[in-house]
Parts: structure tokens; C-alpha cells; sequence
């Protein structure tokens, strides 16, 4: 790490270390960046092989679904089993860490892969759903088993597409897990948004609640985004070794 990186870090752990102690809320923001260390592609990598002539951004939209299910829904097939697969890693780990000895941390995800849940995080405020989770695209039902088509996605008892539960780009956010992740914003005193491009909202906006309502954002990033020159820190660091720090 350059000196200058490492003094803006050294700046906010102690920032950290001060909130804990005092016992203030802090909210943790995580984005796909914080999956990179288990081998899950970040949302705007290019992803290879197969997938590489489609966009995410252009997969990941009720038009996409509408147009051409079965390719979306392999892609979410492929991606499903591709996060089942992955292991959390050592910040998924800090960070259910924390937890235990700081119950007063509210921790906000934008990711679907379930890494969080699996390293032992409890109370997660899902703001794109859960891509484990397969559920009805009409009538909302839950599907615990399915069975592949050849050619569509399998169906609900009600005669729909299956989908996995996830938001899309023009969807709405779960409205009790934005309530929450909003209500966690406006009254925290430190937010720590971690490996996020800063570019999708509603969640991107949930920093910049916070600072109007009084809290401090250290932001770390692999590399500046949207959210640094706004942030009162910039740790330019891997998520997983800024919170290795942290423990
Ligand atoms: C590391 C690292 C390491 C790498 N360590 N860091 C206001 C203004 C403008 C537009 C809108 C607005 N409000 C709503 C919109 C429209 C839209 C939107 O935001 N568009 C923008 C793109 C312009 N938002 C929506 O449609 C949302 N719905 C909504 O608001 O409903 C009401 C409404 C609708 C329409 C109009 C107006 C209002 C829904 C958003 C749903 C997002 N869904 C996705 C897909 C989920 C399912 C799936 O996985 O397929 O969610 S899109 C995708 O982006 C995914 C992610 O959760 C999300 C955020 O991405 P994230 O996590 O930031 O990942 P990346 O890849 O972008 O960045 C990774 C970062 O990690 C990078 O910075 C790296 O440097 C870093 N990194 N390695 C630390 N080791
Ligand atoms: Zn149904």
C-alpha cells in the first residue's frame, strides 16, 4: 500500500475503532467486490466463456426475461451454481465477526450470492434479493425443487415462469429490506461502503443519507468510484484485507 493510502487507512480504522467503542451504530454497504476474494465476478466484469458476447446489465431486466427466458434463466442457473459453489471469505468472516462482539452494526448487502448468510452474518438486509432463492415471476410462490425444460424455464403450479428472486433493473426494491437499509442509514454514525461501483440506486444513494443525517462514510475500493469524492475517507484497499485490519 502507497503511504498516503496507508495514513487515509490507518485514519479511518482508527475512526472505526473509536465509533465501536463508543458504541455508535455503523452500517456496513457491501457490493460485489466484497465476493472477488471467492472467485464471484464482480457485476461489471466481463464474464467469459459463454457469456461473453451478453452484457449482465442487459441480462438483468424483466425485458430480457420477457424476451428470451431460457437464456436468462440458464444465466441465472450458471451463476447460482457458480455462488453455491464458492466458499465466504476471510472479510464475509470479519465482518460476521463484528457482529458478535458489536451487535449494534446493521449490515446492508447489494449482493444476491448468500456469502454474507453462509459466513455466519445474521439479520442481512438483502437489497437485490437472494439468487439461491427461486420464486414464481407471476404469483411470487417460492419453488424449492424444479425441473429443467429444454426449451423454457420450468413453471409454477399457476402456469408461470419460474425466475430467480432477484431485482431487476427497473423493479422495485423489497420494500421492508430499503425501509430498513434506509432507517439503518439515516441514524448510524459511520458508514463503511465496501467494494461497490456506487452506480445503482437506490443502494448507492444510502451514503450520502447517511452523511446528510450526520455520519461519516469511509469508503473502500480497489479503485475510485462514483461514491469517493464524497466520501470522507477513500481506502484505496481489497475489501478483505481492509477488514482483516478490523479484527
Ligand atoms: C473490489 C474488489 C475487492 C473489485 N475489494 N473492491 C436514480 C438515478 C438514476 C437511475 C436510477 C435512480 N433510481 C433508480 C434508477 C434506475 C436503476 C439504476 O440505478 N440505474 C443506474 C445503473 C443508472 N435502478 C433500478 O432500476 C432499481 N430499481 C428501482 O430503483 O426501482 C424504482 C425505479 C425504477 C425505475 C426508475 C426509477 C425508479 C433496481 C436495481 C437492481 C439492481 N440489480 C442488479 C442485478 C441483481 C441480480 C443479479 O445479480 O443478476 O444488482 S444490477 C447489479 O448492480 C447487481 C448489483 O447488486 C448492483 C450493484 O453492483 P455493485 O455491487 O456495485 O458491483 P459492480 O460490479 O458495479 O462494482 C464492483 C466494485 O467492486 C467495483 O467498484 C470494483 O472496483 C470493486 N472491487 N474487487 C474491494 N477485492
Ligand atoms: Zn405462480
Amino acid at each position: 500500500m502507497k503511504q498516503g493510502t496507508e495514513q487515509v487507512a490507518a485514519q479511518a480504522l482508527e475512526h472505526v475503532k473509536q465509533a465501536a467503542t463508543a458504541a455508535q451504530p455503523i452500517l456496513f454497504l457491501t457490493g460485489a467486490g466484497m465476493s472477488a476474494a471467492s472467485g464471484v465476478p464482480t457485476f461489471r466484469d466481463a464474464l467469459t466463456g459463454l457469456w461473453a458476447k451478453y452484457n449482465p446489465t442487459e441480462l438483468a431486466t424483466p425485458e430480457a426475461f420477457a424476451a428470451n427466458p431460457k437464456l436468462v434463466w440458464d444465466w441465472y442457473m450458471m451463476r447460482k451454481s457458480m455462488v453455491e459453489n464458492a466458499e465466504p471469505n476471510e472479510g464475509h468472516r470479519v465482518l460476521a465477526a463484528v457482529q458478535n462482539h458489536f451487535p449494534a452494526m446493521q449490515l446492508v448487502t447489494q449482493n444476491v450470492d448468500n456469502l454474507h448468510q453462509r459466513a455466519g452474518s445474521r439479520n442481512v438486509i438483502e437489497l437485490h434479493g437472494n439468487i439461491t432463492r427461486i420464486r414464481c415471476s407471476r404469483c411470487g410462490t417460492p419453488a424449492a425443487t424444479f425441473v429443467e425444460q429444454q426449451d423454457e424455464p420450468p413453471r409454477c403450479a399457476c402456469g408461470h415462469f419460474l425466475r430467480p428472486d432477484v431485482v431487476w433493473f427497473g423493479e422495485s426494491l423489497p420494500e421492508d429490506a430499503l425501509q430498513q437499509a434506509e432507517r439503518a442509514a439515516a441514524s448510524c454514525a459511520l458508514v463503511i461502503s465496501i467494494g461497490t461501483s456506487g452506480i445503482v440506486y437506490p443502494a448507492a444513494g444510502l451514503p450520502q443519507l447517511a452523511r446528510q443525517a450526520g455520519a461519516v462514510h469511509i469508503e473502500v475500493n480497489v479503485e475510485p468510484t462514483a461514491l469517493s469524492s464524497q466520501a470522507d475517507y477513500f481506502v484505496q484497499d481489497s475489501a478483505a484485507s481492509f477488514l482483516q485490519r478490523l479484527s
